[in-house]
């Protein structure tokens, strides 16, 4: 399996490494450490020389609570960011839900979108299907919208509705013309969903895997691993690694991770002993 990444071909032999890098005020995770740009610069720098596989550039705050931004704060944020970053040697994906920022993150030299609204947004299908390059896109599943998705979570069978979700968002980038090799789904871990509802969907993986796409995992020091340990954001790394562990194990191709040294070690040695003899 490979998943074009514009001018990047990636193979999926071994799971991937996504490094977070967050230029929000707010981000619950990381506290706007790296609204800065000169500092910013330097985190994505040292995530790659730690092995990060991509680098995921976020302005908009997507935590439980956060409301929308807009959308001409967000270009000024991550536009001249990934423009500095395109010839760093690793794919940079643009973590938005906005046609209009996506497509001045693409011609800044994105190779790939990260859209937690998995393509929803009006206009936002033909952005990726008329990209000068072949864009891979992230199609993640959530219920509601960030401001209030903890507020009103109901499901009748979560792991079915995200499935079945996924697999209509997949239908309709096919419908309008972006190939399968360019597209990553995503159960959206936190994203309208109880602790039990992470749990389901973790332990059910294999199903969405089996939807034939490469799958993205993003549990790394989510409210989830501080429920599971009773540990603050800043002390979730060893929670979120066995979660990231958890879910390659069950076929996720993709971890999205703000630890990237730790979960590189990590993964070196589960792919040793999983992957070396196949
Ligand atoms: C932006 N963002 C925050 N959490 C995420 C997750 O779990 N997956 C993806 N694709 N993006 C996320």
């Amino acid at each position: 399996m490979i998943l074009r990444c514009g001018r990047f071909e990636l193979a999926l032999d071994r799971p991937l490494v996504m490094g977070v890098l967050n230029v929000t005020p707010d981000s619950f995770s990381d506290g706007g450490r790296f609204l800065d740009s000169h500092a910013a610069l330097e985190h994505a720098q040292r995530m790659i020389a730690e092995g990060a596989d991509i680098i995921d550039v976020g302005a908009e705050s997507t935590r439980p609570g956060a409301e929308p931004m807009h959308e001409s704060d967000e270009m000024r944020r991550i536009v001249p960011l990934i423009e500095k970053l395109a010839g760093a040697g690793v794919p940079i994906s643009a973590d938005t839900r906005k046609p209009a920022v996506m497509r001045a993150a693409i011609a800044a030299g994105a190779s790939m979108i990260n859209d937690v609204a998995a393509l929803r947004a009006d206009g936002a299908l033909a952005v990726i299907a008329a990209a000068p390059r072949p864009v891979a896109v992230c199609l993640m599943h959530m219920q509601g919208e960030p401001e209030t998705m903890q507020q009103h979570v109901a499901y009748t069978d979560v792991l079915a509705e995200v499935k079945g979700f996924l697999a209509a968002r997949a239908r309709a980038c096919a419908a309008a013309g972006i190939a399968r090799e360019r597209i990553v789904l995503d159960p959206g871990f936190g994203f309208g969903k109880t602790v039990a509802h992470n749990l389901a969907l973790l332990r059910g993986l294999p199903a969405i895997v089996a939807l034939g796409y490469p799958v993205l995992a993003g549990l790394s020091r989510k409210s989830t691993i501080g429920a599971l340990t009773g540990r603050e954001v800043g002390e979730r790394v060893a929670g979120s690694l066995a979660a990231a562990l958890a879910a390659v194990a069950r076929g996720a191709k993709i971890v999205r991770v703000h630890d990237v040294r730790e979960t590189v070690d990590a993964l070196k040695v589960w792919s040793a002993v999983e992957l070396a003899a196949h």
